[in-house]
């Protein structure tokens, strides 16, 4: 589609380099004359195909694949003051069909719950019909004033996966915030992202929520950015849309509920977290590509080079590998940068040498090489893959450990967030988050941390001096 133009830029420049990769490694074409909304190519969207399988699958365990209307009433939008208030600045509106103007104007969905709830107050009748757990992936829109971003903050989001749950009592809704950060954290482990989960500050939840958890991923520049949140609604929405059950006594009873996001940031987070000076480098449970032969053609012997590519293609994609075999007339060198750059886990070579001794030669896209027997092909290539995925995981976690700082003062801050979290201990009081805010140009992401490298230990608060917990700040997306 587009030819290389030269290396990246050195990951170090985080910003060049993550706005070049999109298109040298054909992810998304920023070039679309909307601001704000992006192309995805094929090879991108065949990531997001096999990134959103997984996310289907953790969901389809216990939750059902549902679509509604992008097109929402006002007066439905218009029925929660809190969701109002919090998304009235972001909200395109339909208002002409043709030339003639709409009775009713129709909101863009910036999300689905004033689509979704008019629809479960007609569905739930009786604590029989509880829970119910739906979700669907869908675009929405968002008229984001802050700068726009491929993948980060667009104002069409294209990949939105939200899910909506209602449940009997307060607490089964709490259960259920639980259980989706638990499949959120499934989810970014299968990604090989690692994620911080916290509950943030009451004026950070999301507009209508009682609370908020989110899970963050660290960027290469210590920058944090949101990749997932998940909301406990309380009975606040069933308040307005009247979404009551009938208990086992005859009651008559609101409902409560949760909602969880996820949106094309996954993206995002995955390429930038594993990426390298060379381009991508992508977990093989997401490459559309796991495995790419390059066979290493010598004009005497070419026919048979060509069969023994052929035959290990066949046998590849036979136990599962999704496998290409690049035929194309260029040096081996060129063929090895294009495959790097796209991120293929796996490289296999086989050449004249090779068949003669019944072995391939494999090379990572991390660099280690192994040659594999041919008779003990399938059995090395899986130990392989997953020693690759092991070696990602590793390194990513690594990584974020060291983008994890404990500060003790201000200043410790301030140094802190220039490469990653913070972890301060702070009161809880708003003034007190301000100061620090404002202090040293960061956010307060949250308390309650769950993340195997931040023990919640009580203190004092770095501003106030109060008793304090644990909270991480950081410059953010
Ligand atoms: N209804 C709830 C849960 S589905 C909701 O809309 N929550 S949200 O506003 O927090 O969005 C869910 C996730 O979508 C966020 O955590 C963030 O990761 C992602 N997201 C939000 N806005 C954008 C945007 N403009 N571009 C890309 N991703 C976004
Ligand atoms: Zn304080």
């Amino acid at each position: 589609m587009q030819e290389e133009k030269g290396a990246l830029p050195p990951k170090e420049t985080f910003s060049e380099w993550y706005n070049d990769i999109l298109w040298q490694a054909e992810i998304m074409d920023v070039r679309y004359p909307v601001k704000g909304l992006y192309v995805w190519y094929p090879h991108g969207f065949a990531m997001r195909k096999a990134t959103y399988a997984i996310l289907r699958e953790l969901l389809d365990k216990d939750h059902e694949e549902t679509l509604f209307p992008m097109l929402i009433p006002e007066h439905e939008f218009m029925k929660e003051a809190e969701h109002i208030k919090g998304f009235e600045e972001e909200v395109y509106w339909v208002t002409h069909g043709g030339t003639s103007e709409l009775d009713v104007p129709l909101a863009l969905r910036p999300t689905s719950e004033t689509a979704i709830y008019p629809m479960y107050k007609l569905w739930v009748r009786s604590h029989a019909d509880l829970p119910i757990k739906l979700y669907q992936v869908v675009n929405t829109f968002r008229y984001e004033t802050k700068h726009t971003r491929p993948l980060i903050r667009l104002r069409e989001i294209t990949s939105f996966k939200e899910a909506h749950t209602v449940h009997a009592t307060w607490e089964d809704a709490q259960a259920q915030v639980n259980d989706a950060v638990d499949l959120y954290r499934a989810f970014y482990e299968r990604l090989c992202v690692p994620v911080i989960v916290s509950r943030r500050p009451d004026w950070d939840k999301f507009p209508g929520a009682d609370y908020t958890l989110a899970t963050d991923a660290i960027m290469p520049d210590g920058k944090t950015l949101q990749v997932g949140t998940v909301h406990h609604l309380g009975d606040n929405f069933s308040r307005t849309f009247e979404m009551t059950y009938e208990d086992p006594e005859g009651e008559q009873r609101l409902a409560h509920q949760t909602c969880y996001g996820i949106s094309e940031r996954c993206i995002a987070a995955l390429i930038s977290i594993h990426g390298d000076d060379k381009g991508l480098v992508l977990p093989p449970a997401v490459a559309p590509v796991q495995i790419v032969i390059v066979p290493i053609i010598m004009k005497k012997r070419e026919e048979e080079i060509r069969a023994e590519a052929e035959k290990l293609e066949r046998e590849l994609k036979a136990a599962g590998f999704r496998v290409k075999t690049d035929y194309r007339s260029l040096r081996p060198g060129a063929k090895y940068y294009h495959w790097e750059m796209r991120g293929v886990p796996l490289r296999m070579e086989i050449g004249p040498r090779d068949i003669d001794n019944g072995v391939v030669m494999a090379v990572t896209r991390l660099g280690e090489k192994t040659q594999v027997a041919r008779d003990s092909l399938i059995a090395e290539t899986e130990a392989i893959m997953e020693s690759f995925t092991g070696h990602l995981k590793e390194r990513a976690e690594h990584k974020a450990q060291e983008q994890i700082t404990l500060a003790f003062t201000l200043e410790e801050a301030r140094e802190a967030a220039k490469t990653g979290v913070a972890v301060i201990q702070w009161c809880g009081c708003e003034e007190c988050a301000t100061t620090v805010e404002t202090e040293i140009d960061v956010s307060v992401l949250g308390t309650d941390v769950q993340s195997t490298y931040i023990d919640n230990i009580e203190g004092r608060c770095i501003i106030c001096g109060k008793p304090a917990r644990p909270a991480i700040i950081a410059r953010t997306y």
